[in-house]
């Protein structure tokens, strides 16, 4: 950060001011993680300079010899880590792959404006490019949900089953923001089948855990699989999308010029880092800590009173229903902020809450596992979001566990010491 420094003292102390932000808060917004320092180079590199459309071979502007070679080494490794027939490595994010699918359904002639897309909603757990009404895809095909098992607050598969047969979806969508089980990808597959549907899941959330093999693959079910990197993939800003290999053509269609135009190659370098780091013994080990301490937490949290959605977890996530402590999430959100503990409101299955406020939160575990957090230190976690959620007007005790939680930060460096230079 040396030239920014010199020349923009202004903006580079606002990074700075980020980067404290991050070293000394218990980060633990699911959908985030750290990228490691490689990925902060490489999407700040020259590729940056370059503009290039098309794929490797079939550019539209001269000099893109090079980028050919970066971006067939990205889908190269982005093929063989999730073992699929083929990859697109050009979506901006998890949102842009998402419509690179549908467009890419479209070209295919096998979705047109204003046919059916199954899914499931926001408020259970989906994404807002999988429909909601807020999202502009809403306005172009009509959406419906299926729901979850109001008591196991799991997907319903047999109401799932029901729902396409009585809608006839062109598409079927699987995943989520805010789901913290495991999904039956070869059943919603086998639904998809009966139905005449395609299948897509959208893996976002969970692409690290699945290229780390410590949860399942979708990719061997399901005719598309989309992701953005920066999750518990621990990569850039970005997307990538799997497919099978008979819908390679029409998806590369659908992505560029369907859904993108110029390439944004530095993050592509970054992604193509991402994939080498992520079939990595050392990533494997992290990923494989992340549900370790997400179902610790789960337990935890449930000894102390809270009720946690679903009964438990089997990824990244820990979802959080207040209402038996009595305190909002958007309350519990902004006491656990001013201790040092970065969490989001979130709703949960059936809340009648307002969006604004909701019942529940939703706890990630990824940016910790990385930073070398083991189960002993989510317990000192859990023992704050206990004091914090039955003292949240107390000052003194509020205080008190935001030193607790300054403590227990500052043995777990955001960054390796050695790499403190790139931020000066
Ligand atoms: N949907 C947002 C989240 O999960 O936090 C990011 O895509």
């Amino acid at each position: 950060m040396k030239a920014t420094k010199k020349n923009d003292p202004e903006l580079y102390g606002i990074v700075r001011e980020e980067y404290v932000r991050q070293r000394y808060n218990i980060e633990m917004i699911a959908s985030e993680s750290t990228a490691p320092i490689e990925c902060l180079e490489l999407a700040g590199c020259v590729f940056n300079n370059k503009t290039t459309e098309g794929y490797p071979g079939k550019r539209f502007q001269a000099g893109s010899q090079i980028a050919d070679k970066m971006e067939l080494l990205a889908m190269e490794r982005g093929k063989s880590l999730y073992g699929a027939d083929h990859i697109n490595v050009q979506p901006y994010s998890g949102s842009s792959a998402n419509y690179g699918v549908y467009s890419a359904m479209m070209r295919l002639g096998l979705m047109e404006p204003g046919d059916t897309i199954l899914s499931m909603s926001l408020d259970d757990g989906g994404h807002l490019t999988h429909g909601s009404p807020a999202n502009f895809m809403s306005k172009f095909f009509r959406f419906e949900h299926y729901a979850l098992n109001r008591e196991s607050e799991q997907i319903d598969y047999e109401g799932l089953a029901a729902k396409a047969k009585a809608v006839q979806p062109k598409l079927i969508i699987a995943g989520g923001s805010a789901y913290p089980q495991l999904i039956d990808y070869e059943r919603i597959g086998a639904i998809a089948k009966e139905t005449g549907a395609k299948y897509m899941v959208d893996m976002a959330h969970i692409s690290g855990l699945v290229a780390a093999k410590v949860i399942p693959s979708p990719v061997p079910y399901a005719d598309f699989v989309t992701s953005s990197m920066a999750k518990t993939l621990c990569g850039p800003r970005g997307g990538f999308v799997l497919c099978k290999g008979e819908y390679a053509k029409k998806l590369d269609a659908g992505v560029f010029p369907g859904s993108v135009s110029s390439i944004h190659l530095q993050t592509m370098a970054a992604k193509a880092y991402t994939f080498r780091y992520a079939a990595s013994g050392e990533f494997h080990e992290i990923m494989s800590r992340v549900v370790t301490n997400a179902k610790y937490l789960a337990k935890s949290l449930t000894e102390k009173g809270f009720r946690v959605v679903s009964g438990g977890t089997e990824n990244h996530i820990v979802l959080l229903d207040l209402r038996p402590k009595g305190i909002s999430g958007k309350a519990f959100q902004d006491a656990l902020e001013y201790v040092g503990i970065t969490v989001n409101k979130n709703m949960i299955p059936g809340d009648t809450a307002s969006p604004n406020v909701t019942s529940g939160v939703r706890i990630g575990l990824t940016s910790t596992a990385q930073r070398g957090f083991h189960t002993p230190d989510i317990e000192v976690i859990a023992q704050i979001m206990d004091k914090v959620a039955s003292h949240s007007d107390d000052q003194a005790v509020l205080d008190a566990c935001k030193q607790e939680a300054r403590s227990l930060i500052e043995k777990f460096p955001l960054y390796d010491a050695a790499y403190n230079d790139y931020f000066e």
